[in-house]
């Protein structure tokens, strides 16, 4: 293991290289346990670097068999070996020369699934970020660029296709039962771009021609016999590629793109130049297997790993602190990407729902930060919501600000400038403040600021002088290493909505507000605005065009204004989930403290009617139907939380609002497309639909019998894995006879995709009894601890999808998280970390639980030997 040295990087601390690399060739052996690594690099000492500053490469894990420069046995005085770096003195002071480095190292041993490592028998890597390190020493940063040839021998048995990055130089056979295959990628890239993959795996093939008429080969892998179920992110690549050249004027670039679907891999996917490897999750699909869910991933990854073909690969990162450049901005585009395959409204709906439930809880405590860290002791860590999901937040308020005609010349200019290059934030923001010509300082803030602001909203209308004022106040409380805020540029999307439902459009004074957006720089601001027929109701926030938090007291009677009238479908959905949301706050609060619990039903009448809206998509009314998970309302109380007081709250209002709805629920339940599946958003809308309304219906019966009829029905994974969630989350009784659930696991006995949701839904039960089943889970022997998806669909979603069951006052479940983080950092820290942050809100528990959890966290410290990964988490959450 890497040991655990505290050392912390900083931002401020970037200089370059002492040495620039112009290019390297790859010779790789494979072999399980002994593959030899040969890297020839071409490089020279930069400029006004001193002739006796020495080359330090970096490494991890790998040790060194043989060095030479310019083809000769390098002196062994003349440089240092250590597992993590290489060091070499006397280097020419001038000119180029050739360092030819060879390693050994274990891909069969590799359980970090960081550099070359092997999973159902193929090799397979991963770089981002520091991985290819772990391969042969280099310069393993990204700044770093360097035009790649890459030879892999392997046996023919073994490894059938041998690939890598760029365009395939051609190959054939080597010696006995060996052959060879060369690749030479164009393209300067940084290490962690680097792929390489060999084995014996299915192939799937396509071509798209693009808009200047190159003919691209594209090439999907997958385990054998499943073929079959690559059609659908084949054909989501095809679309991303078209899109990418409708909407950005971004072309492909090689003559072959390839994606490699691995059973074994750390996150979702990963974008190496023109050799993409996912996890096959975010592969596989098909409608016995794949809910609609899975599609709507799959086509998302697919598009975002194409897209940072441009947004991350052409134009890479200087620094890991830049990560956001790549990915705040790649996840923006395929949201924008996935918006245009499907409702638009709808899915920023799911978006704002994803932002609040992971990205507000992880700025609101210990491992806050900001979208652009400033420092971090493991880069892994910063993989976060904020990076992503805040990140493209920001890129989308950069949009509201400039408006869509100035934002595309800021991203036109943005790659015109930077193809080639290893940017900046600084560079980004330069773009967009050329092109259109704004001042962008202060809100560059949002890059260096962590915290999610707050806006205080108050209203006041004239009705003698039909004038009508808006206040807004900002906030942003301390996060930490920040104690002091400066005051941040927030745009507003605002509408005013006329007591006719139409939509006032004067202008007000006391600010810029044009297009409809309020631009929030100072402390407070009142806008005005003047002849407004009668009292308007204001939606604010619109779409959520900041990631802030809106304090604003608004009556239940605007609040349906809104839900009624608004023009944009979000800021409806906003409006009725902003009640749903402060109904179950107050009954929470008050379940917590033992007292009766309110009527629901005007909240009910509100849901009941929009579901029964035929002129609104199905999906929106699905989503509409989705009350605030137990979570969110956590998150909104904010502190001294009760877990299992929030869920009695929530399960009485969902009680309520069943019976309040019955028979529209009950006929809506019926709803579900027949015939031929299609995953498309309009049939998976209808689903969604039908599928929240039979678990409404079936809640209003306090009978299992209709999950279990749609069960016994179902002829796709999305109604059959909705109804066993039903009969095993809502009935314990249907869980305990446990019929349901061992016909899911023998049907889907060889399907691990499959089987993994048989586990989250077990894992989610709420109630302090699951826990019990999860350890019994563990404990059985089909249970492969190996696999980050197996991980994860059991330990992972018990301890972030289940507040009850997890937060159980023992402290149980927090213990049954630190012996499995502690265990599982032996083999693969990433994972383990990840895991962890499940605890990162644990402060805002009430005293009780707090220290059933801060010492779960203790003993976690406490257990020594931490790699990097856990230590880092650890020591932030117990912080302060
Ligand atoms: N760039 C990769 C993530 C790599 C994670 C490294 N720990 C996938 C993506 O965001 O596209
Ligand atoms: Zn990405």
């Amino acid at each position: 293991m890497r040991t655990e040295t505290g050392q912390v990087f900083k931002l401020k601390d970037y200089r370059p290289t002492d040495f620039v690399v112009e290019r390297i060739d790859l010779t790789f052996e494979l072999d399980p346990k002994e593959t030899k690594v040969i890297s020839r690099v071409i490089m020279h000492r930069r400029e006004g670097v001193p002739a006796d500053a020495p080359l330090v490469l970096d490494g991890d894990e790998v040790s060194l068999d043989s060095l030479q420069i310019d083809g000769a046995d390098i002196e062994r005085s003349l440089y240092d070996a250590a597992p993590d770096s290489l060091t070499i003195r006397g280097l020419p002071a001038s000119g180029p020369f050739e360092v030819t480095v060879a390693t050994t190292i274990s891909p069969e041993t590799n359980t970090k699934l960081m550099g070359l490592y092997r999973t159902n028998g193929v090799y397979c890597t991963q770089c981002e970020a520091e991985g290819f390190r772990r391969i042969t020493y280099f310069y393993d940063r990204p700044d770093v660029l360097a035009v790649y040839t890459v030879t892999i021998i392997a046996s023919k048995d073994e490894a059938k296709y041998l690939l890598s990055n760029g365009n395939y130089l051609g190959g054939g056979n080597y010696d006995e039962g060996r052959h060879f295959a060369a690749w030479f990628d164009p393209h300067p890239k940084p290490s962690y771009l680097f792929a390489l993959v060999a084995g014996d795996l299915g192939l799937v093939e396509d071509s798209f021609t693009t808009l200047s008429g190159r003919e691209v080969a594209l090439k999907i892998y997958v385990e054998h016999g499943k073929e079959g179920r690559a059609g659908y992110a084949m054909d989501a690549l095809k679309r991303s590629m078209k899109w990418d050249e409708e909407v950005y004027g971004c072309e492909y670039d090689l003559d072959i793109f390839q994606i490699v679907a691995v059973s074994d891999f750390n996150m979702g996917a990963m974008e190496n130049k023109g050799l993409n490897v996912f996890n096959d999750k975010y592969v596989l699909a098909d409608p016995e297997t794949a809910t609609d869910a899975d599609y709507a991933n799959i086509e998302a990854i697919i598009a975002h790993e194409y897209f940072h073909n441009w947004t991350g690969n052409r134009i890479t990162c200087r620094d890991w602190f830049q990560l956001c450049l790549k990915e705040g901005l790649t996840v923006f585009r395929d949201h924008a990407f996935s918006a245009d395959q499907r409702s638009a409204a709808v899915k920023r709906i799911a978006e704002i729902r994803l932002l609040k439930a992971h990205q507000f809880p992880e700025d609101a405590g210990p491992l806050a930060h900001p979208v652009r860290p400033e420092a971090y002791r493991e880069i892994n860590n910063f993989y976060t919501a904020t990076v992503y999901e805040k990140g493209s937040e920001v890129v989308g308020m950069i949009r509201t600000i400039l408006g869509r005609g100035d934002f595309r010349k800021g991203m036109d200019l943005y790659f015109q400038r930077h193809d080639g290059d290893a940017a900046t934030i600084e560079d980004f923001l330069a773009c967009f403040a050329e092109a259109s010509g704004r001042d962008l300082k202060q809100f560059s803030l949002w890059y260096s600021q962590a915290g999610t602001p707050s806006v205080s909203v108050s209203t006041d209308w004239n009705e003698a002088k039909k004038t009508f004022k808006v206040t807004l106040e900002q906030s942003l409380a301390p996060t930490p290493g920040q104690s002091r805020k400066a005051l941040m540029h927030i745009p507003l999307a605002y509408g005013l909505i006329l007591p006719d439902g139409a939509e006032f459009d004067g202008r007000p004074t006391g600010g810029e507000a044009g297009g409809g957006v309020f631009q929030l720089t100072r402390r407070k601001q009142t806008f005005t605005f003047t002849d407004v027929p009668g009292r308007p109701v204001l939606s604010i926030n619109r779409g959520f065009s900041a990631p802030v938090n809106i304090a604003m007291e608004q009556s239940a009677a605007d609040l349906a204004h809104i839900a009624r009238h608004d023009s944009d479908g979000v800021a409806r959905w906003q409006a009725i989930n902003e009640q749903a949301t402060r109904h179950l706050v107050t009954a929470s609060r008050l379940a917590r403290d033992g007292r009766n619990l309110p009527s629901a039903q005007e909240l009910a009448d509100i849901l009941v009617a929009v579901a029964a809206d035929e002129s609104l998509e199905p999906a929106f009314r699905a989503q509409a139907l989705a009350l605030p998970a137990e979570s969110d309302i956590a998150r909104e109380i904010g502190s001294n939380i009760d877990p299992d007081a929030i869920h009695t709250a929530r399960e009485a209002v969902l009680m309520e609002v069943a019976r309040a709805g019955f028979d529209l629920f009950a006929r809506l339940a019926e709803g579900a497309p027949k015939g031929q599946y299609s995953p498309g958003a309009e049939d998976a809308g209808k689903r969604a639909l039908a599928g929240i309304a039979m678990s409404y219906a079936a809640i209003a019966e306090g009978s299992p019998a209709r999950a279990k009829a749609a069960f016994d029905a179902a002829d796709n994974m999305t109604v059959l894995s909705q109804a066993l969630q039903v009969l095993t989350q809502n009935f314990p009784a249907a869980r305990e006879t446990g019929e349901a659930l061992d016909a899911f696991k023998a049907r889907f006995a060889g399907d691990p995709l499959a089987l993994d949701k048989w586990y989250s839904i077990q894992a989610t039960a709420p109630g302090a009894e699951t826990r019990a089943r999860v350890e019994e889970l563990l404990a059985s022997s089909d249970f492969d601890r190996t696999n980050p998806n197996r991980v994860r669909s059991l330990i992972g979603a018990f301890s972030s999808g289940n507040p009850t069951g997890f937060n159980a006052a023992d402290g149980g479940g927090y213990r049954l998280l630190a012996r499995e983080v502690i265990d599982i950092d032996k083999r693969n820290p990433q994972l383990a970390a990840r895991l962890l942050t499940a605890m990162r809100s644990w402060r805002s528990l009430e005293p009780g639980r707090q220290e059933q959890a801060r010492l779960a966290l203790v003993s976690i410290r406490a257990a020594g030997n931490l790699s990097t990964d856990v230590s880092d988490i650890v020591d932030r959450m117990l912080a302060g």
